[in-house]
């Protein structure tokens, strides 16, 4: 091992630059100019992208998949379609990064001095090359994404000129377009680079972008909740817990909280509507801050990621209506009752591939059991958690009557005295970045191109089922 890390790349065979297919490449391996996860990812990249080669080659033509008219009509689910390396959900089991379930990233990521919670960092570094850091390997990944976290003065100012009553994730998605004039693949491009190198701008873009989202993302929060007394970094600290820091809350728990809360949002495999948009959009070659902005408005949406804002805006309208902080279950059954006859959702039930309580609920569940079992608002997310289900289950037609990740995090969010509401989806933001920027690295080396389904026309449809199936519609 060498300064900063850096591991010789594959020793056993020796390039020299006339036998290195890419004198770029060449020249950043060799020159030392790459970056210990770099090199790391970019030997894992080597080899799968020869490993796809082949595979494809001997088996591209076999099926994975039929396609139903139901499937075509309902939002393409479970139609498999799309390569997705950071992380793969089952539907009864709940999500696994690179394999690793929650509770085993719990167990196996380092944590920060004296603390429970895995460090993001972490959880980043196992995504990107599917291999659990050392805790040198994250503190050296918290170091870098200091020394890149410097944001340009000019977004800040793009951020100020929205009205404060703008939704706190339409100020994130423009504040990270406020930052594409710095896109390095975006300047790369511009001058003819080779595509080979993709994956090294992309790499770049990513670090940059996840290292400045605390900062832009706290700026947000401190302009519209509290008079843009804003809160400079605190280089000393890990990524959550520096976020945690400028958002302006200092309380170790609550960063402890925040390290788990920016761990399990992070990625949700491929499907989902906000790393399915990152994907799309990034494979135009749009750059990565194109890419996750559009991400972010997908994960504005109530379906989605907004859907945490919900949930404690729902409880706090049923406390409001009751007349009471600890509501019976009794009550809490009627008030759902009384949601489903207005025509709207419970916030935080359902999924749509999830057929279990999903693990990142449970994770908080066990956070908060450890840490706050007196908080009369977690009380009241577990009672809801006993009611609901057997009432969406009653409906006959919810195909996932359990919590979903957003059921938890407001209570959790508000004790610590996060209260805002309609800013939790931000926090939701930050952390996804790590999951759908690692996937848009291994998109850009893996070389996948524009993505591009068919479509139908509902005549189109009746037209095939006349001549296919004779069936007359
Ligand atoms: N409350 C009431 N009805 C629900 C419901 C819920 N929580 N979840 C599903 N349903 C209804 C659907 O609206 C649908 O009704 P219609 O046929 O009348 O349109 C029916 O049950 C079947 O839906 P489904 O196949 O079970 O669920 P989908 O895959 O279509 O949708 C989801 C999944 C998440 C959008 C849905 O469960 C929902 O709206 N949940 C509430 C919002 C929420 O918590 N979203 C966050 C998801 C996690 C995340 O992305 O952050």
């Amino acid at each position: 091992m060498v300064e900063d890390g850096l591991l010789p790349l594959n020793p056993h065979k020796q390039t020299t630059p006339s036998n290195h297919p890419n004198p770029f490449l060449f020249n950043l391996i060799f020159a030392g100019n790459m970056d210990q996860l770099k090199q790391l990812f970019y030997e894992k990249a080597q080899n799968a992208a020869k490993e796809v080669k082949e595979l494809l080659k001997e088996h591209g033509d076999k099926k994975v998949d039929d396609v139903l008219l139901d499937q075509v009509f309902g939002g393409m689910r479970d139609i498999t379609c799309m390569l997705w390396e950071p992380s793969l959900l089952d539907a009864e089991e709940g999500i696994r990064f690179r394999g690793y379930s929650i509770p085993e990233l719990r167990e196996k990521l380092p944590r920060a001095e004296g603390g429970t919670e895995p460090l993001p960092e972490g959880l980043f570094w196992l995504m990107m090359v599917g291999e659990i850091p050392t805790k040198e390997q994250v503190k050296w990944l918290t170091e870098n994404w200091n020394r890149r976290a410097n944001v340009p003065e000019h977004v800040f100012r793009a951020i100020d000129s929205l009205p404060h009553d703008t939704h706190p994730m339409t100020q994130l998605s423009i504040g990270v377009l406020a930052m594409q004039n710095t896109s390095v693949f975006a300047q790369r491009y511009n001058t003819g680079m080779n595509k080979s190198e993709y994956w090294d701008a992309t790499y770049e873009d990513t670090m940059n972008l996840v290292a400045r989202l605390p900062r832009v993302a706290a700026y947000i929060f401190r302009r519209t909740y509290h008079n843009g007394e804003h809160i400079l970094p605190d280089i000393s600290l890990d990524w959550a817990g520096n976020y945690t820091h400028m958002l302006g809350f200092n309380d170790e728990g609550f960063h402890e909280y925040m390290r788990l809360f920016l761990t399990i949002h992070a990625d949700h495999e491929g499907g989902n509507a906000s790393a399915h948009t990152t994907h799309l959009v990034g494979s135009t070659l749009s750059d990565p801050y194109l890419a996750f902005s559009a991400a972010m408005n997908a994960l504005a949406g109530p379906l989605h990621g907004l859907a945490n804002q919900e949930v404690i805006r729902w409880i706090q309208k049923m406390v409001d209506t009751l007349g009471t902080s600890k509501p019976t279950r009794e009550q809490i059954s009627e008030y759902v009752k009384s949601t489903l006859t207005g025509g709207r959702v419970i916030p935080g039930y359902g999924h749509a591939v999830l057929r279990k309580p999903d693990p990142r609920f449970m994770a908080q569940r066990q956070f908060a059991e450890d840490n706050i079992p007196d908080s009369d608002l977690v009380k009241i997310v577990w009672k809801i958690f006993d009611v609901v289900p057997p009432i969406l289950s009653s409906l006959g037609k919810v195909k996932n009557p359990w919590p979903n990740v957003d059921a938890h995090s407001g209570a959790m969010l508000i004790h610590y005295g996060l209260k805002e509401f309609n800013y939790y989806t931000v926090l939701f933001g930050v952390s996804r970045s790590l999951g759908v920027l690692a996937a848009t690295c291994w998109s850009r080396v893996l070389g996948l191109p524009l993505e591009r389904p068919k479509s139908v026309t509902i005549d189109w449809v009746k037209e095939y089922l006349a001549k296919e199936y004779k069936a007359v519609v």
